[in-house]
């Protein structure tokens, strides 16, 4: 098996952006091993704090979020980070040539029920000429992303990463410490018999997506005519390997729950990096009504809505919208 540093060399990746890329998984490494001895360690349960967004600090979190931040500032390699833990951007090098976003642990609310979690990250290429400390280099579109990933930390740690040559998986080999590629341009069946939404919120949903959620609940008795299964792992990083490996939607659609927050999924660290990675398996990332990696970010903790993975299903769910 295959290496990551020659893999990334035979898509013509760029010594920089591998150096990059193997300094994020130097950190992820060290959360997989944290993660695996959280409860002997004390690193179970929340903090006393709230990150920017409201949601309270897993110290989990705050831990993984620390070691990414540390080792990437360090680094050299990057102009500024920003993270769903961190407030505002922080600067690194003024002359780091990328940009990353991150979510240090998504699927918080699975750390204390050993159930799966992982690291998601998006890389851009910092714009010359604009301060290390400018927060506005941020906002550039999904589709200018020249890197996107998530490490798993499930039964095997597992890195599913885009640098725009297709979706890669590899597999953390703790015998030598590296990531060896296991499959190559993964592929996203264009049908399905699965879908992945949180059902507890159908009421507040509009009402497109309660239609084509109704229809798939009728299975072979309804307009579809055939029977969906569901699953809900409640940490995108699950939902999405699932959608990547064997197929299904996965949707957090706009909901009407609180008002002032129609959308739940963050754009710059959850939806753009998993949009990458999903179009480039064959598969659609939208919202109802464009293409998320087309959406001009306004802020690092923008919201969006989702409905994401086949093809065919996607394209189904949005005939609903229009
Ligand atoms: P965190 O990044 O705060 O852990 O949130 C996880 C998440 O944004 C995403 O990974 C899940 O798909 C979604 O939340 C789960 O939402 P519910 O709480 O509605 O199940």
């Amino acid at each position: 098996m295959q290496r990551l540093a020659p893999a990334l060399r035979e898509d013509n990746v760029s010594l920089d952006l591998i150096s990059l890329i193997k300094t994020i998984l130097a950190a992820t490494k060290e959360i997989s091993f944290r993660v695996s001895q959280a409860h002997l360690g004390g690193l179970l349960g929340s903090t006393l704090d709230e990150n920017i967004q409201g949601e309270v600090q897993k110290k989990l979190d705050v831990v993984a979020n620390e070691l990414i931040k540390d080792i990437l500032l360090e680094s050299g390699f990057v102009k500024a980070i920003s993270s769903e833990e961190e407030d505002d951007s922080v600067a690194g090098d003024e002359n780091g040539k990328f940009l990353v976003s991150f979510d240090p642990l998504d699927g918080s609310s699975n750390i204390d029920i050993n159930s799966l979690i992982g690291t998601i990250f998006s890389i851009h290429e910092a714009i010359p000429g604009m301060a290390a400390d400018d927060p506005a280099q941020f906002k550039q579109a999904g589709h200018k992303q020249v890197c996107a990933g998530y490490v798993l930390y499930g039964p095997s740690t597992m890195l599913v990463m885009t640098t725009g040559k297709g979706t890669h998986f590899y597999v953390l080999d703790r015998t030598h410490g590296g990531f060896l590629l296991v499959e190559r341009n993964v592929q996203v069946p264009q049908d399905t018999k699965e879908f992945a939404v949180n059902m507890s919120n159908q009421r507040f949903w509009q009402a497109p997506m309660q239609n084509y959620i109704n229809d798939l609940l009728a299975g072979d008795t309804g307009p579809r005519g055939k029977n969906f299964n569901m699953r809900w792992i409640a940490a995108m990083v699950g939902d999405i390997h699932r959608v990547l490996q064997r197929g299904g939607i996965f949707t957090y659609p706009a909901d009407s729950k609180n008002p002032e927050q129609p959308y739940k999924l963050r754009l710059m660290y959850e939806a753009n990096p998993m949009s990458y990675l999903i179009e480039q398996a064959g598969g659609l990332a939208m919202t109802s009504k464009e293409r998320i990696m087309d959406i001009e970010p306004d802020s690092i903790h923008q919201r969006v809505e989702v409905i994401m993975g086949s093809k065919n299903e996607v394209e189904a769910c949005l005939a609903y919208y229009q």
